[in-house]
């Protein structure tokens, strides 16, 4: 079984990496095109040793012979062009934030709620990067001890914002000023992602509590996050406090984690061995460490969980994604 693809957005981060991770997993394809806005038209993509001509996005776009067309290429372009996709029968797997809280778009992390995949009315959504990698390890405890409540504090890379937050990090350490964030990033810590909502949380926050819930198929937990950019270039890092309904032994809980699919844990404080992004870098693994239970409450747990943003915080999970759709293609 093969899939005819398109790439909306194919020469931005998330884009390259879509079609470096098509590669890496030997996605099977029969034809596939690359599209992008003007300042793009015409550029060269190498795929599977052919080269592909970037084409510009357009109305008559999705007249080709298309099944699943993956998204990323920023919320506009998705509410503009998603449903025309749609309207001529290809699944879209979106990685904007524009359509992941409608009701009838599924909100998948395959290794979490895979089974979403049926009830798609032709859009599904990617979801953000950093609720994807706090939502794996979650699960898990969830099912087995019931969360009630959830504390996230996030340290989330300039690769989030793109090429242009990481041309700020870099313009920042050589003493020049930002033009991407409001303040500085190099040196500094921006407790600032995503704009600011009335309710006085970042539109990141509340991203990170409302996917939560729609994810583990719970509106009742409690979440509060607070999200903050870092002079790190790539791999979000994540501080999770959790209150349990049910008591818990430590180890148990460490070893749930580790038999987990997609979860890694690297936890040796005793040889100063915990999750770094630095060594999620390039990788599709969700990396776990500093398991502690917090003493400060019933039933409290404290983890610290570290991703590479860009791959199974976007362009991996978008490619699982279409891995189960083509699992269920005729
Ligand atoms: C960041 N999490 O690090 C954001 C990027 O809703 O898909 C992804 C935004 C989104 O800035």
């Amino acid at each position: 079984k093969k899939a005819n693809l398109a790439i909306i957005g194919a020469t931005g981060m998330v884009g390259t990496t879509f079609i470096k991770i098509l590669e890496e997993r030997q996605f099977p394809v029969d034809n596939i095109y690359f599209f992008a806005s003007e300042k793009s038209k015409g550029a060269k993509i190498q795929f599977m040793g052919k080269e592909y001509t970037v084409e510009v996005l357009n109305e008559n776009s999705f007249d080709k012979n298309i099944d699943i067309a993956l998204f990323s290429a920023g919320g506009n372009i998705s509410r503009k062009f998603a449903p025309m996709a749609k309207n001529k029968g290809i699944i879209v797997v979106d990685n904007s934030s524009a359509w992941r809280m409608e009701n009838d778009v599924p909100l998948i992390v395959p290794e979490v709620n895979e089974d979403d995949v049926s009830w798609h009315k032709g859009i599904i959504a990617n979801p953000n990067c950093s609720t994807i990698q706090a939502v794996v390890p979650l699960k898990v405890l969830h099912d087995k001890y019931k969360i009630k409540r959830i504390v996230y504090s996030t340290y989330q890379a300039v690769s989030g914002s793109g090429m242009a937050g990481i041309e700020d990090l870099h313009r920042g350490l050589k003493g020049e000023a930002p033009t991407n964030y409001p303040h500085p990033i190099a040196n500094n810590c921006l407790p600032h992602i995503d704009v600011f909502l009335e309710n006085g949380y970042t539109k990141e926050e509340i991203k990170m509590i409302e996917e939560t819930k729609k994810i583990l198929g719970d509106q009742s937990l409690k979440i509060t996050a607070t999200t903050v950019r870092v002079p790190v270039e790539n791999c979000h890092s994540i501080s999770v406090n959790l209150e349990l309904e049910k008591d818990f032994e430590i180890q148990k809980a460490v070893e749930l984690l580790k038999n987990s699919h997609g979860i890694k844990v690297v936890d040796d404080p005793e040889n100063n061995s915990y999750p770094m992004a630095i060594n999620a870098h390039g990788t599709d693994d969700i990396y776990v460490g500093r398991i502690r239970r917090d003493y400060s409450l019933e039933n409290g747990l404290n983890l610290w969980v570290v991703a590479d943003n860009i791959r199974k915080g976007a362009a991996t999970n978008t490619v699982q994604i279409a891995e189960l759709l083509l699992k269920r293609m005729g």
